[in-house]
């Protein structure tokens, strides 16, 4: 089939507007959210449901075009734009952003993928229910993008990663078949879970165009308080002593080092910490609570003052309204932007045990410093979840592109380290392309060639978003 006959074919499934080829409406499909890559496409192609996009992929299948997936382009880790060949076409869900169903009974919400995190957050709340995925990039990234990168954010703690809320799939298979594993069941074990094979599968396995997810009822009131600790192990003494006071009412633990924040007021100068001193680290806390605000209020003052007496923590600010709790998410959220207006950076989204978190900093920090002096660190992060985004960047006096020439030798250092900890290079953004060689040096042959095994029996023609994760 020639390009012209293939591009003709997609426009009699989709209708020729939803066929972008006019390189300036492609532009924005084509490179990544922190402007790391710019790749080429065929075409943009715009479904409005799960049948034109089975239509389109077998479709794809039949002349062998490569397709990528996307959703909202927020991912960090170059997943959702295409090589630099022009011979994939990026197939864009976002049309597809109706919520088909919410059961109050069991629970459920079914929406397409495309629709975006903080619609169906809406959705939920207006039925009285909470969707409790919580990301700063919640305005604009997908639950297909959720659920293919198996996203984490600021209240895995409590509910767990987008893995553990979800219930059942719709796939759009490698040759365009349709699976319709839409099933709101808790219990089922009838065989292989497919279901979780193609959650955090990036698009390299299959198109998700719909999904069963959980709802849980609201929380009564929800207290946040910022404070400010010396070390990280003292904040993880704080996190030990939240989890004995607050049992699962606790349902947020970020900690951001004081360079992190420093970096958001200077960019954003709109912003302060309000509190009179400087303190090294500092940490977010969120108590959840089905009570009253009183009785929620009173459990994280009693956890504050605990915390003062065995000097624990040097200082602490308790929201006294939704707008000053607002205002400290905000800080925290604000970090990846500051950071990016800051210049050039290497992330790093690791995991090691929550235990070894203030040894894994100290260590590292030092053998980077040997590495690149000078170089400044922006630790932040889900600490809750042994989740550290340990990003690195220039020194002070660096430029951009001699800084950049270094990120091999950061990553080498950082992952090793990780990986001496017993932890995992990447904890909730996946591999995309930026890690893809990466993994190579740490997973095992055989982990390896599982992995390889199911990608060629799904995918045997490697058109799934070619190039990413594997
Ligand atoms: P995209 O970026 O469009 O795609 C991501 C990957 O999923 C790609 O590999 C793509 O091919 C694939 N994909 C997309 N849709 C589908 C589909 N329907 N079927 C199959 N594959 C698909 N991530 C976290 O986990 N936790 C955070 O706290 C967090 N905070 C962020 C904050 C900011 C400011 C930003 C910019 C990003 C943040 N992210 C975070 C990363 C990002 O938002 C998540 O990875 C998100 O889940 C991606 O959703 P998306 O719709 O934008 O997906
Ligand atoms: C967050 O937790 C995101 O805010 C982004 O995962 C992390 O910017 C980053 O590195
Ligand atoms: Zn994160």
């Amino acid at each position: 089939m020639t390009s012209h006959d293939f591009l003709q074919a997609c426009r009699g499934i989709l209708g020729p507007e939803q066929v972008i080829t006019a390189p300036e409406d492609m532009a924005a499909y084509l490179t990544d959210w922190r402007g790391r890559f710019t790749g080429n496409a065929a075409a943009v192609l715009r479904p409005a449901d799960t049948q034109q996009v089975a239509a389109v992929i077998a479709l794809c299948a039949e002349a062998r075009v490569p397709v990528v997936p996307q959703g909202g382009n927020t991912g960090l880790v170059v997943g959702s734009v295409p090589d630099r060949t022009g011979n994939a076409v990026v197939l864009s869900l976002k049309r597809m952003n109706r919520i088909r169903a919410i059961d109050l009974v069991n629970n459920t919400i079914t929406v397409e993928a495309g629709s975006i995190l903080e619609e169906v957050q809406n959705a939920a709340s207006n039925a009285e229910r909470l969707f409790p995925l919580s990301l700063a990039a919640e305005g604009s990234c997908t639950i297909g993008g959720n659920l293919a990168t198996n996203a984490g954010g600021t209240a895995v703690l409590r509910y767990g990663s987008m893995r553990d809320l979800c219930l059942g799939l719709e796939v759009v298979t490698a040759d365009g078949k349709v699976w319709d594993g839409l099933r709101g069941l808790r219990k089922d074990n009838t065989g292989y879970d497919l279901r979780n094979l193609f959650i955090g599968a990036e698009g390299t396995l299959g198109i998700i165009t719909a999904a069963v997810l959980k709802l849980f009822p609201q929380p009564r009131v929800q207290v946040t308080a910022m404070v400010g600790v010396d070390t990280p192990e003292d904040a993880l003494r704080l996190l030990t002593m939240a989890q004995a006071t607050c049992a699962a009412s606790l349902t947020g633990f970020e900690l951001m080092s004081a360079f992190s924040l420093a970096l958001v007021t200077k960019h954003f100068p709109q912003m302060r910490t309000g509190f009179s001193e400087d303190y090294a680290q500092y940490v977010l806390l969120e108590i959840s609570d089905s009570e009253s605000e009183e009785h929620a209020t009173a459990m994280l003052e009693a956890l504050v003052e605990e915390a003062m007496e065995k000097e624990v923590l040097c200082d602490a600010i308790v929201a006294s309204s939704i707008a000053q709790s607002r205002a400290l998410w905000s800080l925290r959220e604000h970090i990846t932007l500051a950071q990016a207006a800051e210049g050039k950076h290497v992330k790093h989204d690791v995991s090691v045990p929550i235990s070894s978190i203030g040894e894994f900093i100290g260590q590292t920090d030092a053998l980077l410093q040997q590495a690149v002096p000078g170089c400044r660190m922006v630790t932040f992060g889900h600490l809750g979840d042994g989740n550290l985004h340990y990003n690195v960047s220039a020194p002070e006096a660096m430029a951009d592109e001699d800084f950049i020439l270094h990120q091999e030798a950061i990553n080498q250092v950082v992952h090793d380290s990780t990986v001496r900890f017993g932890g995992s290079i990447s904890a909730e953004h996946g591999l995309g392309m930026l890690k893809r060689d990466e993994i190579r040096r740490y997973k095992s042959d055989v982990e390896l060639g599982l992995m390889m095994t199911i990608k060629k029996a799904l995918d045997p023609h490697d058109l799934m978003n070619p190039g990413k994760v594997l």
